[in-house]
């Protein structure tokens, strides 16, 4: 594995954009220097998934920019990804280590149980959160600050903190310990993603002081 910088973690969501319009804002985000990307699509059958993963990874490596496939080892191994993603309901974290080998292998936790055991089968970050409400997701349950700094502590492996998040409230998140941030919405759905990346991660070295 390549060293792991999820600083400015950006995951997408196609919805409501054309592929060619979709493609562009990815590009447009690698241009404005996220350190890591997600793709993230649940209402796509398997073939339109692995078409667009394609597509996007083609993308990422011009930029030298890791991807991580949402949910799908299969899809992330076909494609030939950095990484995979899995939440609670996904494929169990070492089962997923198992087939990604030494790639890239993430978990979703809101709780330091959940984070304790993903961490002891094999993830190399979490995904903590919901910080904030967050339209993006249908169903989300939120996690405090707290939460996160007692997961920060409890773990060993890169954390970063989601939803809701953009550059006028993650001062919250000040002094938290984590390593970065995620977002979808506010640099996907921005009139320009390659500027609302740039300042979403200089807000975030602001933070880090
Ligand atoms: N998991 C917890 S919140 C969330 C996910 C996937 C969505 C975050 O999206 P946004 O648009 O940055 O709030
Ligand atoms: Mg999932």
């Amino acid at each position: 594995m390549k060293k792991l910088d999820t600083t400015m973690y950006f995951i997408t969501d196609s919805t409501n954009y054309s592929e060619e319009e979709f493609l562009r804002r990815v590009e447009e985000a690698c241009k404005g220097g996220v350190t890591l990307i997600q793709l993230r699509e649940k209402e796509r059958t398997t073939r339109e998934y692995l078409n667009l993963a394609e597509k996007v990874h083609e993308i990422t490596q011009r930029y030298d920019i890791p991807l991580i496939i949402d949910d799908r080892v299969d899809i992330a191994l076909a494609v030939n990804a950095e990484g995979v993603h899995v939440g609670q309901s996904d494929m169990p974290v070492a089962v997923a280590r198992r087939l990604m080998g030494d790639k890239i292998v993430g978990a979703t936790a809101k709780t330091v149980p959940q984070a304790l055991d993903a961490y002891e089968q094999g993830a190399d970050y979490l995904g903590v959160g919901a910080i904030y409400p967050t339209t993006t997701k249908v169903k989300t349950v939120l996690t405090s600050v707290d939460t996160l700094k007692e997961i920060v502590k409890a773990v060993p492996i890169k954390v970063n903190a989601i939803g809701g998040l953009n550059k006028d409230n993650i001062h919250v998140l000040k002094d938290s310990g984590i390593d970065g941030i995620c977002a979808v919405s506010a640099i996907m759905k921005a009139d320009d993603p390659k500027t609302a990346a740039e300042e979403l991660r200089e807000a975030f070295y602001e933070l880090q002081g």
